[in-house]
């Protein structure tokens, strides 16, 4: 079975959280990209999306899902997204799509939060995958100073603007043997929006796509 084969059954494997009539939170990234073609055939169980990136959105709508507004839904029950790197904490990297801020911002409203990867996905300590972290323009240069200062070895990634309208730059070798912490130490350097550290909201819920068939963990 193909890594691809394994992300679309994690993703499938998500429809069984789905309760009737839901506004169901919606992630970015190619494993949440069948997510959603799996939503799109039971769109008229559900009452909507809210989404985290413009990509998604376009999805969404092109399968004739509404997509509402964050700041018009007080709480919804479930979150669906994709990792770049998940520990076994349920702590995880993600924003290798450059959509961390708003990925936060969304698992936040949300109940619960369902994590959909492959098995490459998996390691003990986060890391190994370069840490996203989205800043504002102007602070990009003193921000990766005082990431430098952490140990890691910070490149602004090339030719990418948020949706936000910020930089992203990509920490690499980190090793993060305290989510938790680094994720708040990081998010105090004044000109950070936020880090792809989700250790603070991490997932409830995790569907391993794997050789064998689709793992759950909780
Ligand atoms: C989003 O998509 C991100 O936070 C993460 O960077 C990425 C995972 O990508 P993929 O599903 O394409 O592997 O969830």
């Amino acid at each position: 079975m193909t890594q691809d084969e394994m992300k679309r059954n994690a993703a499938r494997a998500a429809l069984a959280f789905i309760p009737a009539n839901t506004i169901v939170g919606v992630g970015t990234g190619s494993t949440v990209n069948h997510f959603i073609d799996a939503l799109g055939e039971i769109k008229a169980q559900i009452a909507g999306a809210v989404s985290s990136s413009e990509q998604s959105t376009a999805r969404l709508k092109a399968l004739g899902i509404p997509v509402l507004d964050l700041n018009t839904v007080e709480r919804f029950s479930v979150y669906i997204d994709g990792a770049d790197e998940i520990n076994p904490q349920r702590h995880m990297i993600k924003g290798g799509g450059a959509a961390l801020t708003r990925e936060k911002i969304v698992a936040a409203v949300a109940e619960t939060f369902i994590c959909i990867v492959d098995n490459s996905k998996q390691v003990d300590v986060l890391g190994k995958f370069p840490l996203p972290v989205e800043v504002i323009p102007m602070a990009a240069a003193y921000v990766s100073r005082e990431l430098a200062k952490l140990g890691g070895r910070p490149v602004v990634r090339e030719n990418v603007i948020t949706d936000n309208g910020n930089l992203i730059i990509d920490v690499h070798d980190l090793q993060i043997t305290d989510p938790l912490a680094t994720e708040q130490q990081i998010n105090g350097i004044v000109g950070v929006v936020t880090n792809g550290i989700f250790a603070h909201r991490c997932a409830d819920i995790v569907l391993v796509g794997t050789a064998e068939g689709t793992q759950t963990l909780k």
